[in-house]
């Protein structure tokens, strides 16, 4: 058969489409973020999104994302392939129309719940715009259809028919534009492997791949969970020992709302709660997470006071019944309302009473039927509350001031002269000998350096009044300024960049990693507010005559070296101690030339989740994952 194209003419709107993608041109930032490396991911999940849709909607089974060589993305679906037909209104075929029209992809999907109209639902033809080249291919009713469009979205010849198939589905490759990505046009292989499990966790039952072609041997990772976030729970928890065995799972639908929730108690004090709408992690949480603490502060309370484990006159607080659990809400919404500093609150007040009555009566319906766990969690928030009683006794009893009141600064801290917090910044440096190098070498007048020896508390394996009673956790706290948990005010910091500085090596980002889960856990704020850096030391001196570079990046090293030529002398930097105090400043301290990463909450997040492993007795799997998931070593201009 012939290959048929499918009508087109040039009209009116088609001259609005390219001025609307011109529009994405100038001001990307508008509408992916930014055009940093998390920019550029972020077009992988534009289009991910679409056949996620077509997934929950229950045309799709198995996508599968492809980073081909030369950076180019592929993404597959066997759903019923984009509409070929021509659109009513705009006169061209649907899937030119969804990869041209801005916003146009959420009307084209038919699902009920469609991950694209959240927040990050900015459509297929912004990625289209910002691509150098777009190739569609999509499998329909025995014929294979084939589009692409070149330079920011313009169609290279219409949508036409390109041979026969037995498949159904939808194929997107494209190539990111380097004018638009200056950044980097590199993937990394990590971050998208770790959102599409999670994905995977979130939307039971889909076949998501992850392949690799740019090396010399592909890689594969291939997720399907039955049982979608009861694993996400047990994987959260797998280096945790839990209190009981299984996970605890929900679900149910009411109103076109679908809520589900898993939820398990580990032996530690610190809750772990993520919240998702639409697949979208909403960080600063909103009327899903409220429901789930409602229903389980009622539902425990009830139970412990019908069963004789609490007295009537006494109750447990949220955070009593929070402690140790490790939980997952995640709501489908067809309409979601975000609200929030960073559009991350789900709004939406239906949802607090759907919630809490799906949890709440299935919770209770658990507990009846299984008296032995429910004793286990309530015994366990009991004792949190004794702890928690006792530690506030004691706290009256010594009149011991509140972290916000402690005056005196801590005798470690070299403080800077300046009072001014805007341009103050504060080193923590490990170890005591690095840290006299760095007051050495510093500028007094705005760096202050805290040296910290050894390893601090790990906050996870703690309650509050022990963290308070940790001598290298009070220097931080007091040298801050502006207390810490639930009275701390960031508005009394006294300085607006508070700088880790560790060792470039394991213990270094081991170190580090408990500074970030402290800092996540209980100065959340100073992270938010984009106040936490991490320093990056060289890695490398190497030298030749006069001429002495340092280098921060392993790559850069051998480069360097062929380009300086014979007779080089190449010193490996192993700790911060062996600079001297002009060599620390130089290379790590002095802002003209330093390399400051900033510190994102994502990361800080990441840092806590991995923290049971981190702290694991066995050394080889920690030393390995850190070297290859330590945010810390990325690098960063500032
Ligand atoms: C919409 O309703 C009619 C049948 O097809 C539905 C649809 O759009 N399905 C669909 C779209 N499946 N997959 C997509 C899709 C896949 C990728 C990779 C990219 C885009 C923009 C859409």
């Amino acid at each position: 058969m012939e290959n048929q194209k499918v009508e087109h003419s040039y009209t009116a709107d088609d001259i609005q489409v390219l001025e609307g993608l011109e529009a994405v041109r100038k001001r990307p930032g508008m509408y992916i973020g930014s055009t940093s490396e998390r920019g550029l991911h972020h077009l992988v999940w534009e289009i991910v999104d679409n056949s996620i849709d077509e997934a929950l909607a229950g045309y799709a089974s198995d996508i599968e994302v492809t980073i081909e060589k030369n950076n180019v993305i592929r993404v597959e679906d066997n759903g019923r392939g984009m509409p070929v037909g021509i659109h009513k209104k705009t006169g061209i075929s649907t899937v030119e129309t969804i990869f041209t029209v801005l916003h146009a992809g959420g009307k084209f999907g038919g699902g009920a719940y469609k991950v694209s109209g959240g927040l990050h639902g900015v459509g297929a033809s912004v990625v289209n715009a910002l691509s150098q080249w777009l190739e569609v291919n999509v499998h329909q009713d025995g014929q294979e259809y084939f589009v692409r469009f070149e330079n920011g979205g313009k169609v290279k010849e219409p949508l036409k028919v390109i041979g026969k198939t037995d498949k159904h589905g939808s194929i997107v490759r494209f190539q990111a534009d380097p004018q638009i990505f200056q950044e980097t046009q590199i993937y990394n292989f990590d971050t998208l492997n770790s959102r599409i499990r999670q994905l995977a966790f979130l939307n039971k039952g889909i076949k998501l791949i992850l392949r690799d072609d740019r090396g010399s041997e592909p890689r594969e990772v291939i997720y399907k969970y039955e049982g979608g976030i009861r694993e996400y729970v047990t994987y959260l928890n797998k280096n945790k020992t839990f209190l009981h065995e299984d996970v605890i799972y929900v679900e149910g639908i009411e109103d076109g709302i679908i809520a589900e929730i898993g939820l398990q108690y580990n032996d530690g004090y610190l809750p772990n709660i993520y919240s998702f709408c639409n697949n979208i992690n909403t960080q600063e949480g909103g009327t899903h997470e409220d429901g789930f603490r409602l229903a389980l502060s009622r539902v425990i309370n009830n139970y412990a006071k019908d069963n004789g484990l609490l007295k009537k006159d006494e109750s447990l607080s949220g955070d009593d019944v929070r402690e140790g659990l490790t939980a997952i809400i995640s709501i489908k919404h067809p309409d979601p309302q975000y609200e929030g500093q960073t559009k991350t609150k789900l709004g939406n007040s239906e949802v607090r009473k759907i919630v809490s009555g799906i949890l709440g009566e299935q919770l209770e319906k658990f507990f009846l039927e299984n008296p032995d766990i429910a004793k286990i969690i309530i015994d366990k928030a009991v004792l949190a509350s004794k702890a928690r009683l006792a530690a506030k006794k004691a706290r009256e009893l010594t009149r011991r001031k509140s972290a916000l009141e402690i005056s005196s600064l801590p005798g470690k801290l070299a403080d800077c002269s300046s009072k001014d917090a805007s341009e103050c910044e504060i080193y923590i440096v490990e170890g005591d000998s690095a840290g006299g190098s760095a007051k050495q070498g510093r500028n007094s007048k705005y760096q202050a350096i805290l040296p910290l020896r050894g390893k601090i508390l790990n906050v996870e394996k703690a309650r509050l009044h022990r963290i308070f009673e940790n001598n290298e956790i009070r220097s931080m706290i007091t040298a801050f300024g502006c207390g810490i948990g639930e009275e701390m005010d960031i508005s009394k910091i006294r300085y607006h960049k508070i700088v880790i500085m560790t060792d470039a090596d394991v213990d270094g980002a081991h170190i580090c990693t408990l500074l970030l889960t402290f800092f996540y856990r209980y100065l959340r704020p100073i992270i938010e507010g984009g106040y936490v850096y991490i320093a990056q030391p060289p890695l490398f001196k190497v030298a030749k005559g006069n001429r002495v570079e340092y280098v921060y990046k392993e790559e850069e090293k051998d480069i360097l070296v062929h380009e300086m030529g014979e007779n080089v002398n190449v010193q490996r930097y192993k700790g911060l101690g062996e600079m001297n105090p002009e060599q620390l400043w130089e290379t790590t301290m002095d802002p003209e030339n330093r390399i400051l990463k900033k510190v994102e909450v994502q990361d800080a997040m990441d840092a806590d989740a991995v923290f049971e492993m981190l702290m694991g007795d066995e050394v080889e799997p920690r030393r390995n994952f850190i070297q290859e998931h330590a945010i810390y070593v990325k690098n960063l201009d500032i």
